[in-house]
């Protein structure tokens, strides 16, 4: 009897997003979900283009310089708060020895998602290799290099977001009607 009602009320955990109200997840306040470090302020330019395709899904990101090279404490002291301020996905994007996504991963259990960037005579390659050849167990989703991969850090963090908030979801699903041309 006990273990029924309590398959029942795991089944019912385990609905899918459909019965949660609109704006479930949300932080209060509309306080920002989405959090995008740059390794440095040159990466700007590229990485609002993140932030405009969160807009876009009506998600608040904010965005803060802090590099896990110069600025280490400051790259810690966010990762380890930015979950309980109510953010749910982190975007760690730099160039050239790109250990920022990496240092995220390793002090958040929130998903993080990397986005390198062309900071070198490189190309971007050295930040993809940085960015995506994580050890098991610390992952970090790696994107295209530079502008791509910024836009699709905000569309896979709207994607991410969209699991707990039917606004997301809906939007999520217009958008695809629309570059599918339907
Ligand atoms: P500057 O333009 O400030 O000299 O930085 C930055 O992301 C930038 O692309 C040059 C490049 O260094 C990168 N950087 C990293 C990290 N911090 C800064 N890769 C890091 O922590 O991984």
């Amino acid at each position: 009897m006990a273990r029924k009602a309590a398959s029942r009320s795991e089944s019912r955990r385990a609905r899918p997003r459909a019965e949660s109200p609109p704006g479930a997840g949300r932080s209060p306040h509309g306080a920002p979900r989405v959090g995008i470090l740059l390794g440095s302020a040159s990466d700007l330019p590229v990485m609002e283009n993140a932030r405009e395709v969160l807009k876009t899904y009506g998600i608040e990101a904010e965005l803060l310089v802090a590099s896990a090279h110069r600025n280490p404490e400051k790259v810690r002291e966010y990762a380890t708060t930015a979950e309980r301020r109510g953010i749910r996905v982190l975007i760690g994007a730099a160039g050239m020895a790109a250990h920022l996504a990496g240092a995220l991963a390793a002090q958040s259990a929130l998903p993080v998602i990397g986005v390198p960037l062309d900071g070198s005579p490189l190309g971007g390659l050295d930040a993809l290799l940085s960015t995506a050849q994580m050890p098991p167990g610390v992952p970090v989703a790696t994107v295209a290099i530079g502008a791509a991969g910024a836009k699709n850090a905000g569309h896979l963090a709207a994607r991410i977001i969209a699991l707990e908030d039917r606004e997301v979801a809906k939007r999520l699903s217009e958008f695809r009607d629309r570059q599918a041309g339907r």
